[in-house]
C-alpha cells in the first residue's frame, strides 16, 4: 500500500518536472547562443593581442579547467598579490605545467567578462 503510493506520487513528480525541463531547455536556448556570439568577437579581439595580460604564476593545483595558482600584483588590470582560481578559457594553450611548477599566464577576459587563462606556459 505505501509502496504503491511512493510509487503514483514519483510519477506525478515526474510528471510535472518534464514540462518544467523543456521550459528550461528553451529558456537556456537563447542566452547560449548569445553566448557563442560573444566567444567569436574575443576570439577576434584576441588575435590583434589588445586584451592579452602576461603574469608569472606559480600553480598549485590543477583540476579540470580550474588553475589554483598564486600570482604577484598584476598592476594592469589592478589585482594585488594573491592565491586565487582562474578558468581555462575554451582553446586555451596550456604548456607542460603541473602542480609547484612556475608558469607564465596569459589572462584575457572571458565570454563572462571574468580574465581567464588563455595560454599557461612554463617560466623560463
Ligand atoms: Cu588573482
Amino acid at each position: 500500500m505505501t509502496g504503491r503510493n511512493v510509487q503514483r506520487s514519483e510519477k506525478e513528480t515526474l510528471m510535472r518536472l518534464v514540462p518544467a525541463l523543456a521550459l528550461a531547455a528553451l529558456l537556456g536556448a537563447g542566452p547560449a547562443l548569445a553566448q557563442s556570439d560573444h566567444s567569436g568577437m574575443d576570439h577576434g579581439a584576441m588575435e590583434h593581442g589588445a586584451e592579452g595580460v602576461h603574469a608569472p604564476a606559480t600553480i598549485n593545483s590543477i583540476e579540470g579547467e580550474t588553475v589554483n595558482l598564486t600570482h604577484g600584483p598584476i598592476p594592469e588590470i589592478g589585482w594585488p598579490a594573491m592565491t586565487m582560481d582562474l578558468k581555462l578559457l575554451e582553446g586555451a594553450e596550456v604548456g607542460p605545467v603541473s602542480a609547484g611548477d612556475e608558469a607564465v599566464m596569459m589572462l584575457e577576459k572571458g565570454p563572462d567578462g571574468l580574465y581567464g587563462i588563455r595560454a599557461l606556459m612554463p617560466a623560463e
